[in-house]
């Protein structure tokens, strides 16, 4: 019997490629020069994608694979994926939810001390020899203080278990309150942002939450608020972050995410107060396992007709 033909969106590490690779008929898009000719040839032969979370599948793509049956996710985002469109057509789309949660919050807890306790500015300090010369100035405390999380997902909890270990308040903002969880609600972004130190988002991408930091909120953090994003550049106006963070008009901010990744807005790279991280919430080599041991479970689930692991469509 011939293989499943299955078109990547990116590549994935090298032990899923290798299994992909003995399962499926592999087509590798981004290696591609003449999508469309490609497409046009190859399309109707592709009974699945395999992409990940940052890449996504528009509706310009999948209406060049009527085939299609499924779209595995590497990532618990699906917001790049039109989802409407695969829903009106019957594909079914799965992402990698739970095995991601507690690295991302990691991240998040990396970056809220990293610019809290200026570890890059530290670093430097002892590299380039100015210790011997004098002593690094003085950085802010992170245990005890006022935190808020947007968003109380899988991410927003897990963020919050950690901060409340490191003994600091935590308050959120979520679509609703979640009465099982001993944190306080606050139904007013701008509200929380003004009653926190740290102001941390792990919300979802999509048209829900796009722009949903405002200006208005930024301002509200003040100049001694820190700001995290561990979610998705969209659910900020960067441009007011930035105008901000080069206006001193708060104090820093910690970024695993932004709008245009990879090519991002080079007035990041300026800033003095910013710790940047290069979308590396689930990069993890134990993680990115269990990721693409999920994708390639659900693909397997598909093709041999059992129910799928993580559905999300
Ligand atoms: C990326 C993510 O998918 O899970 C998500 O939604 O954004 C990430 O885990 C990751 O960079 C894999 O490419």
């Amino acid at each position: 019997m011939s293989k499943p033909e299955v078109l990547m969106i990116g590549p994935y590490p090298s032990w899923d490629m290798e299994d992909l690779e003995s399962r499926y008929t592999i087509y590798r898009l981004w290696e591609v020069e003449d999508r469309d000719t490609f497409l046009a040839q190859r399309g109707d032969g592709i009974r699945a994608v395999a992409t990940r979370g940052e890449l996504g599948a528009s509706a310009a793509l999948l209406k060049k694979l009527p085939k299609l049956e499924i779209v595995s996710c590497y990532g618990v985002g699906t917001d790049a994926i039109d989802l409407r469109f695969a829903r009106e057509n019957g594909i079914r789309v799965t992402n990698t939810p739970d095995v991601l949660t507690e690295d991302v919050a990691d991240l998040g807890m990396a970056l809220m001390l990293a610019v809290a306790r200026q570890l890059p500015e530290g670093d430097a300090h002892v590299r380039a020899g100015r210790w011997a010369k004098g002593n690094m100035h003085l950085t802010t405390r992170v245990c005890g203080k006022r935190v808020g999380v947007v968003g109380m997902g899988r991410i927003g909890a897990a963020f919050a278990r950690r901060a409340a270990a490191f003994d600091c308040t935590v308050s959120y903002f979520a679509r609703s309150p979640k009465p099982d969880l001993p944190y306080a609600f606050v139904g007013d972004l701008v509200e929380l942002a003004r009653q926190s130190d740290f102001l941390v988002v792990t919300l979802a991408g999509g048209e829900g939450t796009r722009g949903i930091v405002t200006g208005e909120v930024i301002e509200a953090l003040g100049p001694d608020g820190i700001f995290v994003n561990i979610s998705r550049g969209t659910t900020v106006d960067e441009t007011a972050l930035l105008d901000a963070l080069e206006q001193g008009r708060i104090r820093g901010a910690g970024l695993d995410v932004f709008l245009n990744e990879p090519a991002i807005d080079p007035r990041f790279a300026g800033l003095k107060n910013a710790v940047l991280q290069p979308h590396h919430g689930s990069g993890t080599v134990e993680t990115r396992q269990a990721m693409g041991k999920l994708v390639r479970d659900n693909l397997a689930a598909h093709f041999s007709g059992q129910p799928l692991l993580t559905p999300v469509v």
